[in-house]
């Protein structure tokens, strides 16, 4: 129900807009429990011990790992920042949560050891050594992340980091390993569940090696889901085991518990590990609903780590970190087991590391995540990987139970090589070293009813702009959606809403959000006024029912009107059955995430309407704060002015705390989405992974999955057709021409003039956007 009402100066105040059912419920900001700030423990105590003697195996874990990482948080103004907590050395008791009581014996007889004992204790166990100091900081390593867990748990702190050695994720119940004494994400994982009665903890190890003392400890326990992706080159790398594979789900009760994604290739980079958070992990972890995240964050697999050979840059660990903010109400702890210092590397002013540390950190502390490079579309390793670890998990997960996904014999085999030649050697990854610019003082614009302000969010900005005119938005939209602008009630919302958007523009906020009459119309015009004032990219995604779906329909031109410079994209998706959340996520997770990273858009408009917002539906406040958070983690200094219709103002106020950086509630365990909205995602993506390489889940043959269809899609001047032994695409937008034969394919991209083939025992890849080549001979 809304009236407007001009006064003298023909403004229509928001009391007058909107009003009815609308109560101040809908304002309050803290429609659940909100901690904040971010904790830093660390302590030089834990440099206190070194290899002894010659062992090439562990040569490279030494002191300075540690003290480098925390040098750079220091450099970069981050430590000051963060509420810096004591360690403290573990109980017995809190050890035995994850080891033998012989192990714990044995390992306390090392203190008063002298070398040649040290060394021959060393040796009962792989890629280890021992000191006499290493008990003691092992009992600190592992009490730090108690420390960090419990300030996590008891809301002192909202997240938190901790910085430790030694490492824990190798080490097992009765045996140290690859550096690790004690498992400190695993003990962390057994006292949270114990001491907070925590019944679903999430453990996300992005070591560039497996934690495989994680996936012991945790093997049959559903409480603890332990998800690793790791390099694995067909257990060619080490620890070699064959448990490190994809189809290790875990046991008993703990099945599907357990998710292993093995990179069998080198070189990974942003592209690939997103993807492999949008198609695996993210889907699996919504459903899951930790009540705790866990990161076991080592940093060597960030690009130039001698040991990993991957190559995602140090900006993607804030992504990531951003990404799983979200879970848990935002308690995050990340486990830093620093990785090689630069000493090793040749010193460049801040090295990849050190990088990747502070990404983490400034994630942690809610700075908006930075630009992403290379983010075409995951590599065809990555993929198959990727189609492998969600083929033998779909009967686990109902978001990935309508995929009925074959596994893929994997195109790589046994042998590396090749790969040399296409990972960078760190040095021109690492470039930017310098802070990146400061956030916006203000985080959020908000125009929303005046009179309402009493409400919680008095950390935004009020704006109230003044009606826009006709040939205003004029210059925004043309068509037959101009005509809906004669509403007088459309012109003032449209002020206000470019109010919003030129706070953003000028940097005065980060984001905004403003309440509007006319969904698709608003959109349009913030697009087009965006446009207008020399943004890039813009992004708009309608997020809704049907209804808002079918209304956007008719201003989808309007959204093609940018020169080369501006090009903006529309994402709508329609959700058949507005009951089921798993949809939803769906939806996020693998179409508008994937799609908006590989945009890389200067703005994102969200456009939420429908699933009866406007109704007493809490659940459905969450999921639009939900959806907000994420879409935010993957724009730069971004701002998303989220328009929404005025009917709906009583979400106003969590999509709001939402801009303002707080976390995300605790939804619960998810449904898998229901047949009629797998359905439509489905039909989506085999439409968006023509352009959008990141929305690619699976290898060729899913194509196939529609058995035989043909489609042409006129609007996007592309052409589709599947034959028994092949297939054929071309896309006229973006240039692209493939074909597949059952012995291999060729692609040519016509814009960047490159060219693939993928023979039976090898592949080439290519990526426009670094201009980059790389081919692998037969194995
Ligand atoms: C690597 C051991 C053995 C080579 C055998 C954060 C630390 C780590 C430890 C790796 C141990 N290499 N030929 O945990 O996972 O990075
Ligand atoms: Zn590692």
């Amino acid at each position: 129900m809304v009236i407007s009402k001009t006064n003298e100066n023909g403004a229509v105040s928001f009391e007058q807009l909107l009003i009815g059912e609308d109560t101040d419920a809908g304002l309050t900001r803290n429609c659940f429990e909100m901690a904040s700030g971010s904790a830093l423990i660390y302590d030089e105590e834990m440099t206190q011990y070194k290899l002894l003697w010659d062992y090439p195996e562990c040569s490279i874990e030494v002191p300075e790992r540690l003290c480098v990482s925390h040098t750079a948080l220091k450099s970069q103004g981050l430590l000051e920042r963060c509420v810096s907590l004591p360690v403290r050395e573990a109980t017995e008791e809190e050890i035995l949560l994850a080891h033998s009581a012989e192990y714990l014996a044995a390992v306390k007889t090392t203190p008063s050891m002298n070398l040649e004992e040290l060394q021959a204790f060393s040796l009962q166990y792989e890629a280890v050594y021992f000191h006499q100091n290493i008990y003691h900081c092992a009992k600190l390593a592992l009490g730090a992340t108690l420390q960090l867990v419990d300030s996590v748990m008891t809301g002192k702190v909202r997240n938190g980091m901790a910085l430790v050695r030694p490492p824990g994720h190798h080490s097992q119940h009765s045996a140290a390993n690859g550096f690790c004494v004690f498992n400190n994400v695993a003990v962390a994982a057994h006292y949270a569940k114990r001491n907070y009665n925590l019944t679903r903890v999430l453990i996300v190890d992005w070591d560039v090696h497996h934690g495989q003392g994680i996936q012991y400890s945790f093997e049959d326990d559903p409480s603890v889901l332990y998800f690793s992706w790791h390099r694995y080159e067909h257990q060619q790398f080490w620890p070699n085991l064959h448990e490190s594979d994809y189809n290790a789900v875990g046991k008993g009760k703990g099945t599907g518990f357990n998710i292993n994604l093995p990179w069998n290739k080198v070189g990974m980079d942003n592209a690939d590990y997103l993807a492999a958070f949008f198609h695996v992990l993210l889907p699996v972890a919504y459903e899951f609903s930790p009540e705790l995240v866990l990161i076991s964050a080592g940093f060597d697999s960030a690009v130039g780590d001698p040991e990993g050979h991957m190559s995602a840059t140090p900006q993607c660990f804030a992504h990531l970190t951003h990404l799983l903010m979200s879970l848990a109400g935002g308690k995050l702890c990340a486990c830093l087991n620093p990785s090689l210092p630069p000493v090793f590397r040749g010193g460049y002013n801040l090295d990849s590391l050190s990088q990747s540390v502070c990404q983490t950190m400034r994630a942690l502390l809610g700075d908006p995540a930075p630009p992403l490079s290379g983010l075409a579309a995951p590599c065809v390793s990555a993929v198959e990987s990727i189609q492998n670890v969600r083929a033998a998990h779909q009967q686990y997960w109902g978001c990935l139970s309508q995929d009925l996904l074959p596994v893929s014999e994997p195109s790589t085999k046994r042998l590396r090589e090749g790969g040399e030649e296409e990972e960078s050697n760190g040095q021109s990854a690492v470039e930017s070293a310098q802070a990146p610019p400061a956030a916006p003082p203000m985080r959020t614009a908000i125009a929303t009813p005046a009179g309402q302000e009493r409400s919680s969010l008095e950390q935004s900005l009020r704006v109230e702009g003044s009606p826009a005119t006709l040939e205003q938005a004029a210059r925004c939209i043309r068509g037959a959606a101009l005509k809906s602008l004669e509403d007088e009630k459309v012109l003032c919302s449209l002020g206000n809403l470019f109010a919003v958007l030129d706070k953003i523009m000028k940097k005065e906020v980060r984001n905004g959000l403003a309440v509007v009459p006319d969904l698709p119309t608003a959109a349009a015009c913030a697009a087009g006024h965006a446009i207008n004032s020399e943004t890039d990219r813009v992004l708009v995604v309608f997020l809704g029912d049907e209804e808002v779906y079918c209304t956007s329909q008719h201003c989808n031109q309007q959204f093609l009107q940018g020169s080369s410079l501006c090009v903006s994209v529309l994402l709508c998706v329609p959700l058949q059955e507005s009951e089921t959340r798993g949809g939803l996520l769906q939806v996020l997770f693998t179409l508008v995430l994937p799609v908006a990273y590989g945009f890389g858009p200067g703005l994102v408009v969200t456009a939420l309407g429908g699933w009866g917002l406007s109704g007493a539906h809490q659940p459905d406040w969450q999921r639009a704060c939900l959806s907000l958070i994420t879409l935010n983690a993957c724009i730069d200094s971004k701002t998303s002015p989220s328009t929404q219709q005025d009917s709906e103002a009583q979400a106003v106020g969590p999509i709001g705390s939402s801009l303002l950086g707080d976390p995300a509630p605790v939804l619960g365990p998810q449904p898998a989405p229901s047949r009629e909205d797998a359905r439509e995602v489905e039909r989506q993506r085999q439409r968006l992974q023509q352009h959008w390489g990141l929305v690619q889940a699976a290898g060729e043959e899913r194509s196939h999955a529609a058995a035989g269809e043909e489609r042409s899609h006129a609007a996007a001047g592309e052409e589709r057709s599947h034959a028994a032994a092949g297939e054929e695409r071309s896309h006229a937008a973006a240039g692209e021409e493939r074909s597949q034969a059952a012995a291999g394919e060729e692609r040519s991209h016509a814009a960047a003039g490159e060219e693939r083939s993928h023979a039976a025992a090898g592949e080439e890849r290519s990526r426009a956007a670094a201009g980059e080549e790389r081919s692998h001979a037969a194995a």
